[in-house]
């Protein structure tokens, strides 16, 4: 995978999707061949046009840069996903024959808080497999979907006139997370309207300590025709050098780290609190609660003063 192959990659990728007990041993492999790519995240309401504009700029990316470029598109709401990710399918095959593109759709397969868990990974691979640009495409809908933009350098937000106004923005958690915002589909009317709005929404959320000096753009586009994304392309490039240079890349990485290190100790933790729960002692405190002997908190107390779990919490 590291030497480029592609078959090696997509397997990496699946034996991560599938939590493979390789995992471990892979992570750390690849681990320190990170740190080289710009991870940007596309977010938007369903249907807003984020695989279009992801397509388009790819093929931008491609063009000016020649750099190569990967493009995750996650999926977790299962019942809608067969017929998007087949549509992203056939939208990006204009870059089937381009051996600098890679494009992959992560399912629903990864459970409960495993796909943003999974999505970490792979972009860890893709990083890793060398591509400078990452983007990952994710439905703005849920708290799963804001949760995979916690790996991102970078938030666009794709929105269209239709999608409402920047109440809407502001209700779903969008106005905190985006870096840029892309009005699509401009050729509708209202178009001006919404960018004047988050123009204003955006002068009053001035607050976010990481953005002192990044003024937010508000851009048009017409992805279907093209329309734009060379301007999108120029304020990515133009942000990715700001976030250099201002320190935010460094910073949100070692956020990043910070959550990814408390991940894999509150999950091992969490593991082992269970598994001695179910012992011995463990029922014993359990059944007591059952019985109304004991209120939660107090059989919590217990147990965390218990020997079986000192060792744990140790
Ligand atoms: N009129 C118009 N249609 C567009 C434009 N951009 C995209 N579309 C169309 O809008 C529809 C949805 O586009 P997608 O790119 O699939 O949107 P998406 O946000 O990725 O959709 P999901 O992944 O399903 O949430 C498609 O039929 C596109 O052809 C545009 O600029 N103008
Ligand atoms: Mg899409």
């Amino acid at each position: 995978m590291l030497s480029g192959d592609r078959r090696a990659l997509a397997r990496v990728i699946s034996l991560i999707e599938d939590r493979d007990e390789s995992l471990r041993t892979i992570i750390d492999a690849i681990y320190p061949k990170t740190g080289n790519a710009f991870v940007l995240g596309i977010t938007g309401p369903p249907g807003s046009g984020k695989s279009t504009v992801t397509d388009k700029l790819v093929a931008e990316i491609r063009k000016r840069s020649g750099k190569r470029v990967a493009v995750i598109a996650v999926d977790p709401s299962s019942p809608f996903s067969g017929g998007a990710i087949l549509g992203d399918r056939i939208r990006m095959q204009s870059h089937s024959g381009d051996a600098d593109v890679y494009i992959r759709s992560l399912g629903t397969r990864g459970k409960h808080g495993g796909l943003s868990q999974s999505s970490k990974e792979v972009v860890m691979a893709l990083d890793a497999a060398g591509f400078d640009w990452i983007v990952v495409e994710t439905a703005g809908v849920g708290q799963t979907e804001l949760d995979i933009l916690r790996l991102a350098h970078a938030v666009c937000v794709v929105l269209v006139p239709e999608s409402g106004d920047g109440i809407q923005v502001m209700k779903a958690g969008l106005m905190e997370i985006a870096d840029l915002f892309v009005v699509n589909k401009s050729d509708r009317p209202e178009a001006d309207k919404l960018v004047r709005e988050l123009t204003t929404l955006i002068g009053m959320n001035e607050k976010r300590s990481a953005h002192d000096e990044w003024k937010i753009p508000v851009l048009k586009t017409q992805a279907l025709f093209s329309q734009g994304i060379d301007e999108l392309f120029a304020q990515l490039q133009e942000y990715r050098a700001y976030a250099q240079e201002h320190g935010v890349l460094a910073k949100r990485r070692l956020a990043f780290i910070e959550d990814e290190i408390a991940g894999i100790i509150l999950d091992e933790v969490s593991r082992s609190i269970r598994r001695n729960l179910s012992n011995t002692t463990g029922r014993k405190i359990v059944s007591a609660v059952y019985n109304l002997l004991e209120t939660p908190h107090q059989a919590s107390e217990k147990f965390y003063h218990s020997k079986s779990d000192q060792k744990t919490l140790k």
